[in-house]
């Protein structure tokens, strides 16, 4: 089977509630939509989050010239990988180049999956399970931390993460503890810097939430900084997250080489897609390390199911407003459906309503 088209559509979709994080606000969800269509008639879907609606012409322009370049090769997803990479050799493969390579990637594979008539799982010698969530919200004001963490848990989830990064480690510490009470001791609960914080503050701020039933620190210093999140992670006792900036699995291996965290994240765009995430699940396995998903919670629930140190996923839907059946959590867990393939189907309707040229 070869790759016959391959079509990309910028959406803008609305993001409720809007993303605060302490290094930037996400108010929409600006998302490229990637079919894949064979020579047989089979569909491989996937999608893009640019973060933010300035990022998708470009992000389309690359898709579209990756689309090219593998037109009429056959479905391969690892040979396409190697075709797509090889091409971007002297030009690098950070930032959009590569997000875009991970775009085509999951695409083909759905296709693949799609065409074998099993679920991506499946494909990849696993098959839909349900997969730990968590439900994973922003920045949180104090006065409103109990009512966030009281409605994730009737909701049945049993973990939350909310992010912090607040001017004051008291006001961290007021979400952190105003959260932690409504949680009960059965719920886990994260926090997320999201790359705000210089090391010596990390350090301060992270050895007060020793002591509070913290599960995971996220990326408390610039995401590349894995000296400063190393040294981080030697003198605080709750562990460390990072990951969903790994540009790709050699990034995860120095990271992880460095000791820079306790537990790791990738992207799925980021890492490089299915075939990526194939890799840093090798790379998580070999460490021992916790391993769980940022975002692209379709994708993840098949991915999660296959990785030997399955952590969390995170249940934050970006997507769900251009999807005909978004996937819900369940008693605090999500099972990718036992469709084909991922399991994407858009809403169409919805996709005329969001659309920017
Ligand atoms: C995050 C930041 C911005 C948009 C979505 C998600 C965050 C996370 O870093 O871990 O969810
Ligand atoms: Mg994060």
């Amino acid at each position: 089977m070869r790759i016959r088209d391959l079509q990309a559509r910028a959406v803008v979709a609305p993001l409720e509630p809007p993303v605060r994080t302490a290094s930037g606000h996400v108010t929409q969800a600006p998302l490229l939509l990637i079919d894949l269509t064979t020579d047989e008639g089979i569909v491989g879907r996937s999608y893009l989050f640019g973060y933010h609606a300035f990022t998708l012409a470009p992000l389309r322009e690359l898709v579209v010239a990756l689309g090219e370049i593998v037109k009429g090769n056959v479905l391969a997803p690892v040979e396409l990988d190697k075709t797509m990479r090889s091409r971007m050799t002297l030009f690098g493969t950070r930032g959009l180049q590569g997000v875009a390579v991970a775009g085509v990637d999951m695409a083909a594979w759905d296709a693949l999956a799609v065409r074998a008539g099993v679920p991506l799982a499946e494909m990849l010698g696993s098959r839909p399970r349900p997969i730990p969530a968590y439900n994973s919200l922003g920045m949180i004001p104090p006065g409103e931390a109990a009512d966030a963490a009281a409605k994730t848990v009737a909701s049945g989830f049993k973990a939350l993460k909310v992010k912090v990064g607040w001017p004051t480690l008291a006001e961290d510490l007021a979400v952190v503890r105003a959260a932690r009470k409504h949680l009960g001791d059965d719920a886990a609960l994260m926090v997320d810097y999201n790359q705000s914080l210089a090391t010596p503050e990390a350090i301060r701020r992270g050895r007060v939430l020793d002591g509070e039933g913290v599960s995971w620190i996220e990326e408390p210093v610039r995401a590349d900084d894995y000296r400063g999140a190393a040294e981080i992670a030697t003198q605080v006792t709750t562990p460390i997250q990072i990951g969903e900036n790994f540009n790709g699995v050699y990034e995860m291996e120095l990271a992880l080489s460095l000791g820079a965290s306790d537990l790791v994240m990738p992207d799925p765009q980021q890492i490089g897609g299915v075939t990526g995430w194939l890799r840093a699940a090798a790379l998580a396995q070999a460490a021992g390390t916790p391993c769980s998903s940022h975002l692209f919670i379709e994708v993840s629930a098949h991915l999660l199911a296959m990785t030997p140190t399955c952590h969390y996923i995170e249940y934050l839907d970006v997507a769900a407003p251009i999807l005909a059946e978004p996937l819900r959590p369940v008693d605090g867990m999500i099972q990718a459906p036992a469709r084909p393939g991922i399991g994407i189907e858009w809403d169409e309707n919805a996709i005329t309503r969001y659309r920017v040229a």
